[in-house]
């Protein structure tokens, strides 16, 4: 595959040898002054960069920036993107919540590579806003069917072995705007309330060892420090089994959007589930709303019935690249197609990329790491002759569960869901490079 084949671009390049080599073996001030006067390139159109043509600081003339010093070491000693970058952020949709404080915003997935959300772009959910928790003032209790209740400080949870794992967090309620019609034209707002990080802590079953639960004790409640107190009850089996309570993302503390200074991660389960500054921990013989009045989430069904629990989150997958924020803009020619891929059961074992809207599938490789409830990236190239396609991409789980079809999803789950809609997405690519999203009949 020839990329720059031009001859304009070769000259172009053979300039900048010639330039460079000048740039290391003559004074550099010398060396500026005769690169100002150099003339732009018409090569730079390849790239877009016909409207900057004549910018001084593009090639064949050596930038600005490279004829002065820099900013020194902690001109931010805490690091921020380039300010160029000001528009990879987190999004709402203003109608969705009625305030910012019961709201949500959602991880911009059409800016990222490869597998990890960096911390100040992981989708936020609250029900009350994000407490301000003074670490030293914060503990975690746990009571209920235990033989010996327990109260942590932070400095005491930090000494029990610690785990790091890279899984996904999911909202059921991602994509639940797209349950009637396609509605968003963005790929942050139809997938973008999932993140992935490296979560570090200490297993729940470390924690629920030492107080000792005991044989009734069959539910944990689990209790936020936030001013909804949110709590969600969790089967002894899960919290036995992956269950994390974590201090630590990606590497650094919790950020507070993320319940800071603790929270629980149940790997693959409903985000709603993963309870944000978390404060105590029950241990009881039922789920908590057969007790008392608690929040939960249901799945209306078909027939009326309210399904209760669906903790986890099947599998799942989309296109990110192109999408409607990333359109194919250079015209006819090669592409990367990329996306991800999910489940909450496990690894993804193969994603199948469709470009006639389902009718013929190609398997697309998988890249880079292969984790259990973590996102997954996959892609392939393609030379895009300019032709409308309608792409899709259709991930399986290493269950052997394939993500259905919105039909066959309807058909299971009829029309009044809002949360679970992990159907395969289409996204329609017009001639002009375009993307739109699309529901097919
Ligand atoms: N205490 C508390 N925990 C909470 C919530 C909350 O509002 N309060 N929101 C839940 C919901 S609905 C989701 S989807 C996840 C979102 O986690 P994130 O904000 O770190 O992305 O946190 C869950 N944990
Ligand atoms: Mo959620």
């Amino acid at each position: 595959m020839n990329w720059f084949s031009s001859t304009e671009q070769q000259q172009l390049l053979k300039t900048l040898e010639r330039e460079s080599e000048k740039l290391h073996f003559t004074e550099r001030r010398h060396f500026l002054k005769n690169a100002l006067v150099m003339a732009g390139s018409g090569a730079l159109a390849l790239h877009g960069g016909q409207a900057l043509a004549g910018n001084q600081n593009l090639p064949p003339n050596v930038p600005q920036w490279t004829g002065k010093l820099g900013d020194g070491v902690l001109t931010n000693p805490y690091g921020q993107p380039s300010k160029y970058e000001n528009q990879t952020i987190r999004r709402t949709v203003p109608w969705l919540t009625a305030d910012a404080i019961s709201s949500i915003s959602m991880t911009p997935l059409h800016s990222l590579k490869g597998i990890i959300t960096p911390n100040g772009l992981v989708f936020e959910r609250y029900h009350a806003g994000v407490p301000t928790i003074n670490p030293d003032e914060h503990r975690l209790i746990i009571h209920g069917l235990v033989d010996r209740p327990l109260i942590f400080t932070m400095d005491d949870l930090r000494r029990f072995p610690s785990v790091s794992e890279i899984k996904f967090l999911e909202c059921p309620a991602n994509g639940g705007m797209e349950w009637k019609g396609p509605q968003m034209e963005a790929l942050q707002f139809t997938h973008g309330m999932i993140s992935c990080c490296e979560w570090s802590g200490v297993r729940l079953s470390t924690l629920l060892d030492e107080a000792g639960v005991k044989p009734q004790g069959k539910w944990i409640l689990a209790e936020g420090a936030d001013g909804a107190a949110m709590a969600r009850s969790i089967p002894i089996e899960k919290a036995l089994d992956d269950t994390i309570v974590v201090y630590a993302q990606n590497g650094e503390a919790l950020r507070p959007e993320q319940g800071y200074p603790l929270r629980l991660v149940n790997p693959g389960w409903e985000g709603n589930t993963s309870i944000k500054w978390l404060r105590r921990l029950e241990v009881g013989d039922k789920p908590w709303h057969m007790r008392e009045e608690t929040s939960k989430y249901t799945d209306l069904m078909p027939d009326g019935r309210a399904q209760q629990f669906s903790f986890v989150q099947e599998c799942n997958s989309v296109i990110t690249s192109p999408s409607p924020e990333l359109p194919f803009k250079g015209g006819k020619g090669w592409y990367e197609i990329e996306g991800l891929a999910w489940s909450g059961r496990g690894k993804i074992k193969a994603v199948d990329i469709s470009f006639d809207g389902g009718i013929n599938w190609q398997q697309a490789p998988l890249k880079g790491l292969v984790l259990s409830k973590c996102l997954t990236r996959f892609s392939t190239m393609i030379n895009w002759h300019g032709d409308p396609m309608l792409l899709q991409s259709r991930a399986v789980d290493e269950t052997g569960y394939v993500q259905p079809t919105l039909k066959q999803l309807r058909a299971q789950r009829g029309g009044n869901s809002i949360y679970h809609k992990n159907a395969i997405h289409t996204w329609k690519v017009n001639a002009n490079g375009s993307v739109q999203n699309v529901q097919l009949a």
